[in-house]
């Protein structure tokens, strides 16, 4: 039964046109892009200003109504939707809150809304001759206040580390409504705890992040991308040591196998980037001031691959089209069911075989499933996709987080934990740890009132 008083005070909030209660309305809001997790809200909400958010966060917690945030819907761990079970949340929606503020050259900073998507800010950014170090294929629906509470990554963490790095101060509303804001831009401010920081990846735990205060970078002027074949996993990770060494602004690095690529193919008709195929792919990309083109070719041939397993583009179609094969690959996967989706690191030294061993935990407990892995080679960082298993079928998620474990890896690399690998969280983190954190969002969030069952599982609140 929807709380019809809470309705009635976020109505006054937010005005009745952004209170949206009908289910019809209200499914998008409800359901993951996965379409794995999800369940019921009592309504989504869309507030215009970090005061409204307050207000109807203060609302929520007075009603004892849980309050998810949501930017693009764009997460892949289900920490952005309602729970199967509970009291349904109210979701706050971010996507109103899409102020860009004036790029800062000087500072070379930004501070935008939470609401603001990706390719946005990107343009907003490039206007200026600058540009975002965080990008990723879900840029035109991610938004950036996402993009924080998950510590988003991407494909150039390898040269500018991900979204933690790019936050300089962040302004959020806490659980009971009142609002914090280190929108300064001051890059130097040793002033005790770092609260912005707290909250990147807190995962809309500990607060609503409203707006952000946002390093840029350098905007490049040539970029060359090429897609290089090799036999195995070892050879295109020596690849890498080699072509960093070689050439200056190698920005993405990443690693993807034929059947991956084959995927991609066959579900938008694409031809195959080479002549014959390779068992695994690299997929570099290099960036500056200056052409590297020739640069990166002679250090191709330094790898000594032959030159007809090699595809490069120096202009913005021609790397586009190479890009596809790597970035159309989670629309592939996700065209013909709902994956298992794991996100992990392992040291880089263990990748080659962290992927044989994946493969084979898996065929033991499930068996004619699809497989797909691919990611970003220089972080350690894999996605391995599982299709087959029923959704709520948990023995694969088991065996692959436990086999990452084994490897001495972390169970989310870029994703976040989620609904989805919060079972699994003492896999990564030690029991004093996950102590620390279960103190830290019940000191915030005592009622437990932002995002239950997303990271902590089984916490107890006050
Ligand atoms: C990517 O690297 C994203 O493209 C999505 O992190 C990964 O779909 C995935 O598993
Ligand atoms: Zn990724």
């Amino acid at each position: 039964v929807p709380d019809e008083r809470l309705l009635h005070e976020l109505r006054e909030i937010v005005g009745a046109e952004h209170v949206l209660t009908e289910a019809d309305v209200r499914a998008p809001f409800e359901r993951d892009w996965t379409g794995r997790f999800g369940g019921p809200c009592t309504c989504a909400v869309r507030p215009s200003a970090a005061r409204e958010v307050a207000a109807g966060v203060r609302a929520g917690a007075g009603a004892h109504v849980p309050i998810v945030a949501q930017g693009g819907n764009t997460g892949l761990v289900g920490g952005g939707v309602p729970g199967p079970s509970g009291r349904p949340p109210v979701v706050l929606s971010a996507t109103r809150l899409d102020g860009l503020g004036e790029v800062d050259a000087d500072a070379r900073q930004v501070t935008v809304g939470a609401g603001v998507v990706l390719a946005d800010l990107q343009e907003h950014a490039g206007a200026a001759g600058l540009a975002v170090a965080v990008d990723f294929a879900a840029r035109g629906s991610a938004t950036v206040g996402g993009m924080i509470a998950t510590n988003a990554g991407g494909i150039h963490v390898m040269a500018h580390g991900s979204m933690r790095a790019q936050v300089v101060g962040l302004e959020a509303v806490l659980a009971d409504g009142t609002t914090i804001s280190r929108l300064s831009g001051l890059t130097k401010d040793n002033t005790g705890y770092d609260l912005s920081q707290l909250l990147v990846g807190s995962e809309g735990t500990l607060a609503v992040v409203t707006a952000a205060r946002l390093r840029l970078v350098e905007a490049a002027v040539h970029a060359t991308a090429a897609l290089i074949g090799f036999d195995d996993v070892t050879d295109a990770v020596a690849a890498v040591r080699t072509l960093r060494g070689d050439v200056t602004g190698i920005h993405a690095a990443e690693l993807l196998f034929d059947g991956g690529l084959r995927l991609v193919c066959e579900q938008f008709g694409l031809a195959p980037p080479l002549p014959r195929p390779a068992a695994a792919y690299l997929l570099v990309e290099a960036a500056g001031r200056t052409d590297v083109t020739d640069a990166l070719a002679a250090a191709i041939e330094h790898l000594g691959v032959a030159p007809e397993r090699t595809a490069v583009a120096v202009d913005a179609a021609g790397r586009h089209r190479l890009w596809q094969y790597r970035e159309l690959l989670t629309s592939a996967i996700s065209a013909t069911a709902v994956p298992h989706k794991f996100d992990v690191t392992v040291p880089v030294s263990r990748l080659a075989a962290f992927v044989p061993a994946v493969e084979s935990a898996v065929a033991r407990v499930a068996g004619g499933v699809q497989v797909v892995v691919f990611g970003h080679v220089a972080d350690g960082n894999l996605h391995v996709n599982v299709s087959g298993p029923p959704p709520d079928d948990e023995a694969v998620d088991d065996v692959v987080l436990g086999e990452v474990a084994r490897f001495g890896g972390s169970i989310s690399a870029e994703h976040g934990i989620g609904r989805a690998k919060a079972r699994w969280l003492h896999l990564s983190r030690s029991p004093a740890e996950i102590a620390a954190m279960q103190a830290i969002k019940r000191a915030l969030d005592p009622g437990g009132v932002l995002n239950p069952g997303v990271l902590l599982a089984d916490l107890t609140t006050s």
